[in-house]
């Protein structure tokens, strides 16, 4: 039997796969999908940036990413991590993509991997060394003979460190994908006819370097030749144009799992509900194939590699959190739905595909193959309502914006706006607090006047040409000759972004910031000037390069014009004699290192509050093995360094409009050792160190809600009796609530349980409703209490009887992991 099955599978790729299939080693493709080792399959690929986490997280994210049913990883290429100077390269430690993409085989998942160089990704200068913006005559990202040189140059070495390694399909390895070029369709116009050979350039240059893989090009249209065009976005199964050939399949490269986040902005939140339906839509509506979910595991912007004013965590609602903790119900139910997209695979991927309306806003896709089998997913795409539709002699109630999936063309298996994956809560337990003000020591950066600086200038310079981003901060000086003591002075000040501390005569007379959307602002303060000499000293900062946007090299930073005025006279500055210094005195004796913090003369810890002062301690790292953050809620803006190690910029101080904003920073344990850590926080406005913490994080709560409605979930089906082939098996399945602790801990206590009406839902506050069985912790306890996970099924008989009769119940559980 399984043989016949297997025989007709063989003739049905064969037909299909004959013909139009684009021949690339081992892995081909056609207007399907791609053909891995002459077989096709839905790919769902994640998102995992390894130089985001560290190698000692790389094999936890990925063995977690495949057990949400995940098929392949995807990462870009990190062109500046990697050439930080023309010819010096660096692949070790956090930088070893061979041995991520090594750790990915080993685990028995496929590497998609995005070369780019240009990759956005919300990383400094968008992944392209500083130092091409120095290269005479550059034009990036154009029909441009420097950028195009080097641009070959490091894409040819990343493919030939891949091929010496065996890591290519074609040569038995995971990689099954490459990119080139990132989102030019979005910049394309503003380069003429220049970005169209540009283009052709790249997809032909790709193309010579013979990997044996397919080549994508992302919001790319226009991608010649064998090159396929992909969609990124929240929302591809409605936006995509297509593939634009008949032969090339429907990838989507990227279905942002929620957004990047920026200083002074919300954590924007995207449901499960919505990823599964949109996911699911793709699939069915748009003949997807592979879907890449960007980000899987979004992680840290260590150091200053995050862009400008992306905050230094990364996608931590992504179905992993920045620290890698499956972020819950996102990561369950993504999950469910891969599994039962999986058990649809054969009529998805062979079968003949018909659709029709079931009503206004209500469509059935069925898809039927050769073998007999049948697919369908019935799709609501009604927001608000739910609906009842008829469907084959039965009727199937849809929620709102939601797809049901029918893998026998009968019973439910999922639908994507019913969760019935548990929900988690992370806490963050708060460590000691070092608030002994004598176990901390500060140095204050001296302001700098003109006298003390040695780069000059007759004008404002632009602020990134001036410190080749060796720095988020730039010093403009002034020496400044007033006649007399007495008049209203007014600073004014334009600058094209991102932060100003001015300073007069050594004294501070205020500060101003830009914003994502908005990086330039003007800046007006009132001073008072002494007869005779005076010192204007203006930090200029950074919060990272730019990262997108046509005629990158072009873009400009820093002081604009600098007027001051009195009630006579109006005086333009902009073109006077600046004096200059590059970076702070602590990052240039780099003082966060051991060997560098002794180079200066520390100070005891005397008052909070202060600008321009840099703090250390030591602290011991907390026991066991939960991740650990920093808690900086009572600092207001600069870097953190553990060991030497830059864990990123903080500035809990930009609050949103609703008053959050990023306060935890983490700190990876491979970066600590058990006792003694230097820490050293740099420290621009002025903040308390005495309210520093060393937190840990972990799930300390799940909460399961289910309704009798809702199925068991598909991926705990067993092997056999798995499809249509026992459908009574698959109607029979009973709904019900499992709950699992992260890690080593285990359910210490049942905090809620109801069977019955319960009200709210594991969002939002919960209680008894007007139905409750008395019964319930009693019964939820003795199945989950000292147990790492359990399962209560949503039946009266558990229950010892019915609370309610002729009522619709649920169950709802909150258990505390310790
Ligand atoms: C190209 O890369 C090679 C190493 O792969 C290096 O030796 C050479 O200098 C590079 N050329 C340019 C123009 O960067
Ligand atoms: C406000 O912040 C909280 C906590 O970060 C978040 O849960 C909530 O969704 C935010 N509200 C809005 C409107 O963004
Ligand atoms: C999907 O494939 C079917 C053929 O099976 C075709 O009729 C349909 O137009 C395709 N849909 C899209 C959006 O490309
Ligand atoms: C579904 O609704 C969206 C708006 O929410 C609309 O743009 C889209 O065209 C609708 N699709 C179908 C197939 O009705
Ligand atoms: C639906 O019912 C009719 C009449 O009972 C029957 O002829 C038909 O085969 C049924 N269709 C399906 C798909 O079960
Ligand atoms: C960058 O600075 C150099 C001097 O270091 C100068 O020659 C060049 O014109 C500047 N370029 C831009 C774009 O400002
Ligand atoms: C300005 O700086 C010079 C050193 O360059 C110093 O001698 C002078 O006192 C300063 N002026 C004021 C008003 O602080
Ligand atoms: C400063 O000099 C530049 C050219 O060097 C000129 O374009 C600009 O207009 C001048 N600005 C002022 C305010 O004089
Ligand atoms: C290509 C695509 O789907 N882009 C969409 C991505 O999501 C944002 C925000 O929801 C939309 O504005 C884009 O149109």
């Amino acid at each position: 039997m399984r043989r016949v099955l297997f025989l007709v599978a063989a003739v049905v790729l064969a037909v299909l796969g004959s013909g139009s299939a684009v021949r690339g080693g081992d892995v081909t493709y056609d207007g399907r999908s791609l053909i891995i080792n002459g077989q096709r399959k839905i790919v769902f690929s994640g998102s995992i940036h390894y130089p985001r986490s560290t190698p000692e997280m790389w094999p936890s994210l990925i063995a977690k990413a495949k057990e949400g049913g995940l098929d392949a990883i995807e990462t870009y290429v990190f062109w500046n991590a990697h050439e930080p100077q023309p010819g010096h390269y660096d692949f070790s430690g956090g930088h070893d993509i061979v041995r991520f993409i090594k750790e990915v085989q080993a685990q028995g998942l496929y590497a998609c991997l995005r070369i780019g160089p240009f990759i956005q990704s919300e990383w400094s200068y968008g992944g392209l060394p500083f130092w091409l913006h120095d290269i005479p005559g550059i034009v990036f990202r154009s029909d441009n003979e420097p950028f195009k040189v080097h641009m070959q140059n490091f894409t040819a070495k990343v493919v030939s460190m891949m091929k010496s390694e065996n890591l290519y399909a074609s040569q038995g390895g995971p990689i099954i994908l490459s990119q080139i070029e990132n989102e030019y369709g979005t910049v394309q116009k503003a380069y003429g006819q220049e970005g169209l050979a540009y283009v052709q350039w790249a997809a032909q240059m790709a193309e010579g370097l013979q990997t044996g893989v397919p080549w994508v090009m992302c919001k790319q249209n226009n991608a010649p030749g064998h090159v396929i065009n992909s969609c990124n976005g929240m929302k591809c199964g409605q936006t995509f144009v297509g593939p634009n050939s008949p032969n090339k399949p429907s990838i989507w490269t990227e279905n942002w799992t929620t957004r990047y986040r920026v200083y002074g902005e919300d954590a924007p939140i995207r449901s499960a509900e919505d990823i599964a339906f949109h996911v699911t839509l793709f699939i069915v509506a748009k003949n997807g194939s592979f879907v890449n979910y960007y980000m899987y595991h979004g992680g840290t912007n260590f150091g200053r590699t995050a862009s400008a004013f992306v905050t230094t965590s990364y996608y931590d609602q992504a179905p992993l959190d920045e620290y890698g903790l499956t972020t819950q119900p996102k990561w369950g139910h993504l999950k469910e739905l891969h599994a039962a997209i999986q058990l649809c695979s054969t009529p998805l991927l062979s079968g003949v595909q018909v659709n029709f309306y079931l009503g206004p806003q209500q469509q059935a896709y069925i898809f039927n193959a050769v073998s007999g089998e049948c697919a369908a997913f019935l799709i609501n795409n009604d927001s608000r309502n739910a609906a009842s539709v008829p469907f084959r002699n039965a009727s199937y109630d849809l929620p709102p914006m939601s797809i049901s999936i029918l893998p026998d063309c009968k019973n439910v298996a999922f639908n994507t706006a019913k969760v019935s994956t548990q929900y988690t809560a992370r806490t963050m337990g708060r460590g000691e607090v070092l608030d002994a003000a004598d176990m901390w020591q500060e140095f204050t950066e001296a302001i700098p006047n003109f006298d003390s600086t040695s780069t000059r200038s007759e004008t404002l310079l632009e602020q990134m040409n001036t410190t080749k981003d060796s720095s988020d901060y730039l010093w403009y000086t002034l020496r400044l000759q007033h006649e007399s003591s007495d008049t209203q002075t007014i600073l004014d000040v334009s600058s094209l972004g991102h932060a100003l501390h001015a300073f007069v005569n050594g004294q501070a007379v205020g500060s101003v910031q830009g914003s994502h959307k908005n990086p330039r602002f003007k800046f007006e303060t009132s001073v008072s000037l002494s007869k005779g000499i005076n010192n204007v000293s203006l930090l200029s900062v950074m919060v990272g390069m730019p990262d997108s946007g046509a005629f990158l090299e072009n873009r400009a930073a820093g002081l604009r014009t600098v007027m001051i005025r009195d009630k006579q006279d109006n005086n333009d500055f902009t073109n006077d004699s600046w004096g200059y210094q590059i970076g702070l005195q602590g990052e240039t004796s780099q003082i966060y290192t051991e060997q560098g913090s002794s180079q200066v003369r520390w100070k005891k810890f005397s008052v909070a509050g202060n600008p321009l002062t840099w703090y250390k301690t030591r602290v011991d790292a907390p026991p066991g093995d939960v991740p650990v953050a920093l808690n900086l809620a009572s600092m207001g803006k600069g870097e953190a360094w553990v060991n030497g190690r830059s864990i990123g910029r903080y500035w809990p101080s930009y609050r949103t409009p609703n008053g959050s904003a990023q306060t935890w920073y983490n700190v990876p344990r491979s970066f600590l050792k058990p006792a003694g850590n230097l820490l050293v926080l740099q420290e621009e406005k002025g903040g308390n160190p005495l309210q520093v913490s060393l937190d840990t994080v972990s799930i300390s709560q799940v909460c399961g809600h289910v309704t009798a409605s809702h199925l068991a979930p598909v991926s705990s089906w067993t092997e056999h009796n798995q499809r249509y082939k026992n459908p009574a098996k698959v109607s029979g399945r009973r709904p019900k609530v499992q709950l699992a602790c992260p890690s080593k801990s285990k359910i210490s206590r049942i905090s809620f349980a109801s069977y019955g009406t319960p009200l709210g839902n594991c969002r939002n506050s919960l209680a008894v409703g007007t139905c409750h069985s008395q019964n319930s912790k009693a019964v939820v306890e003795e199945a989950c209490l000292g147990k790492m996970k359990c399962s209560i099924p949503v039946s009266e008989r558990r229950f010892g009887g019915d609370p309610c009769p002729a009522k619709a119940k649920s169950l709802m559980v909150v258990a505390e992991c310790r």
